[in-house]
């Protein structure tokens, strides 16, 4: 058989979606998530204007082909764009596979290694209040770990802590639809140093020794800014820091490991195992934090993370709600199959999404198993899709409060 018809479908319930979907000439459909916050259009035209042609024709079972004509065919290579354009393909290949042969995709890839897979959710709050009612009522729904971000005394809205409060847990601030132009936020680097470690303090205060926390430093920190903090929080045993530097600079990790043992993770910037190279085989981190919707799709995902277990480094996958819960579930077909899984991040989508993706996931006790419909187990309903237009919408940009623009 053959890929007859291919689409890309783009839909906004709430926030933006690109979803490719392939059609074989036997009628079996496969769904990738081509979804890239706040250049949605790049890679939808990306596929439509450059990929879909070349894909007509072509036997849906040879992947690993597809994915290397794809990468090597055009020259350029690498980007995000390139690659959620390249992962949306292979997502839909592998989704055919697996339904061809009646299974879920976690048996394709190996069979499941566990029974569920440990999620951690987004616990934030402009202050310790707010944020310890947002851990509690996350323990209280069974999760055991939690990436927590709060609020910054001196600084006013921060990405990744949430705006309207406690009680609302599932809310995050997607990429806002303000118009033609990002809105700004304010940053200063010295205040956030001063003021985290008392934070992690009060938290293992609060909540013990048991619950894993995690944090995101968004790239904010200067190698020896990161060194230092890195060091000051070991004293409350953080299950990772995340994107404590810019992501480009390999070797900047190298200073921040001299200094202290606090794991940490980095990657979800990143679209190829060439950006981890250095960071892999010197063992600077200990979480890869890659999504499979931009780094080139299950095919270049598994490679990437059984290049990583050699070095004795884990997975920890993106998965906010700008990737699709096509893209998530890829993400839980491999946290369940492969060995070195460590954890996977888990923002539920709103219901608006969930009634234009339907899902088979399962939650129970902190943990999520993707279901065992045949292939990936997400079904696009596209009159669903079709009530919710595209609007155009940016991540925020970030500035130091002198001015200047600055990483987040
Ligand atoms: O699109 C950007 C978000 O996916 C990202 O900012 C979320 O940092 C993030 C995380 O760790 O999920
Ligand atoms: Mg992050």
């Amino acid at each position: 058989m053959t890929i007859e018809i291919v689409d890309v479908n783009i839909t906004s319930p709430g926030r933006n979606f690109v979803t490719l979907k392939i059609t074989t000439s036997d009628g079996i459909v496969g769904l990738g998530d081509a979804t890239l916050n706040g250049r949605e259009l790049a890679v939808a035209s990306y596929l439509s204007e450059h990929v879909a042609s070349m894909l007509i024709g072509r036997d849906e079972d040879r992947i690993e082909d597809t994915w290397q004509y794809l990468y090597r065919g055009p020259y350029w290579r690498r980007g995000p764009v390139t690659m959620a354009a390249i992962a949306a393909v292979d997502m839909a290949l592998w989704d055919i596979k697996a339904k061809k042969a009646g299974m879920p995709l976690y048996q394709l890839l190996g069979g499941a290694s566990r029974e569920g897979v440990r999620v951690y959710a987004h616990a934030s709050g402009t202050d310790y209040a707010a944020l310890k009612n947002a851990i509690t009522g996350y323990e209280e729904l069974g999760y055991t770990a939690v990436r927590v971000q709060t609020g910054v005394p001196g600084l006013g809205q921060i990405y990744g802590v949430s705006s309207t409060g406690p009680g609302v847990r599932y809310d995050y601030e997607p990429a806002k639809r303000s118009g033609d132009r990002p809105s700004e936020e304010t940053w200063d680097t010295r205040n956030y140093l001063n003021h985290m470690p008392g934070i992690f303090s009060q938290i293992r205060e609060d909540f013990g020794t048991d619950l894993r926390i995690l944090h995101d430093g968004h790239h904010r920190m200067s190698p020896i800014e990161a060194a230092r903090f890195a060091k000051d929080i070991e004293p409350y045993d953080l299950f990772w820091l995340e994107d404590c530097t810019p992501g480009e600079d390999q070797t900047a990790l190298r200073l921040v490991r001299q200094h202290s043992t606090t794991p940490l993770a980095i990657g979800e910037v990143f679209n190829s195992v060439f950006d981890y190279q250095t960071l892999i085989t010197e063992r600077l981190i200990d979480y890869v934090r890659s999504a499979v919707t931009h780094t080139g799709g299950i095919t270049a995902m598994k490679k990437l993370l059984d290049f990583a277990a050699i070095y004795g480094i884990k997975s920890g996958i993106h998965g906010p709600t700008d990737i699709s819960p096509v893209g998530m579930a890829a993400a839980l077909h491999l946290d369940l199959a492969i060995h070195n899984f460590g954890i996977q991040e888990y923002m539920p989508h709103n219901e608006q999404t969930l009634e234009v993706f339907q899902t088979s996931f399962t939650f129970d006790k902190g943990f999520l198993h993707p279901g065992d419909k045949p292939g990936l187990g997400v079904d696009l309903d596209e009159d669903a899709a079709a009530g919710h237009d595209y609007t155009k919408a940016y991540l925020p940009v970030n500035r130091l409060l002198d001015g200047t623009v600055h990483d987040w």
